[in-house]
């Protein structure tokens, strides 16, 4: 396969609102990640992904977007993200934004002269053009086209006042979705693509994006919950036609700038993953690897996801790579912004150590693949809990206590769902020292601070050896090391002993190299045999997350939630 510039580099994630406040506003802005440059540099962090700071009523924190050539003021300005590109591309950093493409605000210019000309064609005949920009059916029967429940709760369809006609939004009624299938709304988004490049953005993340191709809208899925309605990923399966717009936006954009980009792709089948992310011909460089979150998800709801065990995680990274060996690079996670904590969905409540969080490290960023690290895991911040649905502000985790509630769960087994799959778990300020507000603002911040903060924040991990930080900017260093680095970034993922419980261990293979990862996934200690070709001895220890390792002949003693990286 191809070698492409972007493999053996790190990103990062940002979630820009919950970052660094320089002005007090309570809001994290992007003069906040200038200031951390030097931190990110010395984390090992290549690739920069800032979540959405253009100009939004924040409906969706971002992800509704009114203006796609603007930074939000709340934010900062233009110049500042210039600012940024540059100071970043001094350090060999690349600034990759969010596309937010399959959908935009209910307030941007294109959906307030949609509708204008909706509900009073005669005044703006000209505005027609950007009805034709979005989706507007019809009433049938004076309901609504389908039965297709959004992503944030309710039906898919709002009415248009003084209309006879609804428009479609796959999210919140505040994000209209907009229609791909209009040569005059494609145009609209590859000049926009392409203005953000020319600007010196290394690429995108790509939201949401299997959901630009729709399926006949008049259609009607079995209804899956008491409500009457059908998820509307039912309509992922039944579209048609998904690649060949990936492909104009290849065509026009990525591929002419050489961008790079990763796709947040859900509910594809296993025939289109060449198309998209085939390293040769694909329409994205990369894509998430989310097997780990679709494995326990719930049609019914947040209320009823079953908690993932680390053998679960397991068996999820061994099909991811064994899908991909052939295809392409999948870009490692263990949370993002619309996740938990990594550390609180994988590792028991109980368990949770420095150790823990450190061996869950070692197992993401030794795959084969793109290490993606968000905001906070470097220090292994958790989730955090809250005691009333009234302190909850993501649209969704409101929506799915609602949901709980009227399957019949007490409130306080809805706020437990709330707890753990909030998508404010990882929003909540990053922790950077143990002052008021975790020193990521001096005003009010717009979502409330870990309380943990005075235990779990950057300052107090800096200069001790043995912090998760530190920890991290061994795997990142690892990763680069030129003696290792071709194995760890190209190397074949092999299983070893894959059906022993609780032992997470693969072998990678370089040329002339075979790194072992070896990984006890629970508390207690377990003795692990090493395999036949290591009889010669452990040439070199390239990690650990304890400062000992107890071998006899050839058995291993690992410590509950050791983990270890040798070169046999
Ligand atoms: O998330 C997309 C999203 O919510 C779905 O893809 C869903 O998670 C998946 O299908 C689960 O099966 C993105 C953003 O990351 C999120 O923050 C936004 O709220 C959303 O798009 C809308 O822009």
């Amino acid at each position: 396969m191809n070698r492409q510039w972007w493999q053996g580099k790190v990103g990062y994630q940002i979630y820009p609102k919950s970052y660094m406040d320089t002005t007090g506003n309570g809001i994290g802005d992007i003069r906040g990640i200038i200031n951390r440059l030097d931190y990110l540099e010395r984390l090992g962090v290549d690739i920069i992904w800032i979540s959405p700071c253009y100009v939004s009523p924040l409906a969706d924190q971002g992800y509704d977007i009114a203006d796609y050539y603007k930074i939000d003021p709340r934010f900062g300005t233009n110049e500042d993200l210039y600012e940024l590109i540059d100071k970043a591309k001094a350090r060999n950093m690349y600034i990759v934004l969010d596309l937010v493409v399959n959908h935009c605000s209910d307030e941007h210019e294109w959906f307030q002269r949609a509708l204008a000309y909706l509900q009073h064609p005669a005044e703006h005949p000209e505005w027609e053009r950007y009805a034709n920009y979005f989706y507007i059916e019809d009433a049938v029967e004076g309901r609504e086209p389908n039965n297709w429940r959004s992503y944030f709760g309710g039906s898919v369809w709002e009415e248009i006042p003084g209309t006879n006609k609804y428009y479609l939004h796959l999210f919140h009624k505040k994000q209209p979705d907009l229609n791909w299938e209009n040569p005059a709304l494609r145009e609209e988004i590859y000049d926009m693509i392409n203005w953000w490049l020319d600007k010196g953005v290394a690429g995108f993340r790509i939201d949401a994006i299997m959901n630009i191709q729709k399926c006949d809208l008049r259609k009607n899925f079995e209804a899956d919950r008491a409500d009457g309605m059908a998820a509307c990923t039912n309509m992922i399966y039944e579209a048609d036609g998904i690649v060949a717009k990936l492909q104009g936006m290849r065509d026009h954009c990525f591929k002419p700038h050489k961008a790079f980009t990763v796709g947040e792709v859900f509910n594809v089948t296993d025939a289109q993953l060449r198309d998209i992310v085939g390293l040769e011909d694909g329409c994205f460089s990369t894509m998430f690897d989310f097997r780990a979150v679709e494995a326990t998800g719930s049609e019914k709801g947040w209320y009823d996801v079953r908690p993932i065990s680390m053998d679960l995680y397991k068996q999820c990274v061994y099909e991811t790579q064994s899908k991909m060996a052939e295809i392409g690079f999948v870009s490692t996670i263990i949370e993002n912004h619309d996740e938990p904590r990594g550390v609180s969905r994988y590792i028991p409540a109980a368990d949770l150590s420095d150790t823990s969080k450190k061996c869950l490290a070692t197992l993401q960023f030794m795959q084969r693949g793109l290490p993606f690290i968000y905001q906070g895991q470097e220090i292994g911040m958790e989730n955090k809990s809250v005691t009333s649905i009234d302190e909850v502000d993501d649209i969704s985790a409101r929506d799915e206590y609602k949901v709980a509630l009227a399957a019949g769960c007490t409130e306080a087994e809805a706020l437990e769902a709330i707890n753990n799959y909030s998508r404010d778990n990882a929003r909540s300020p990053m922790q950077w020292d143990d002052s008021e507000n975790a020193g990521f603002t001096t005003g009010i911040p717009w979502l409330s601070v870990n309380p943990n903060y005075t235990r779990i924040n950057a300052a107090a991990q800096e200069n001790d050896p043995d912090s998760v930080l530190n920890y991290y900017r061994q795997l990142t260093a690892l990763r680069k090391n030129p003696a290792y680095s071709d194995t760890v970034v190209f190397g074949t993922f092999e299983p070893y002993l894959p059906d022993e419980e609780n032992l997470m261990a693969f072998y990678r293979r370089g040329e002339g190299q075979t790194l072992l990862v070896l990984a006890n996934t629970c508390k207690e200690p377990q003795t692990v045999n090493l395999p036949q070709e290591a009889t010669a001895g452990i040439r070199n220890i390239l990690l650990n997350n304890l400062s000992d390792l107890a071998v006899s002949g050839n058995r291993i003693m690992l410590a509950g939630y050791q983990a270890i990286v040798l070169a046999i």
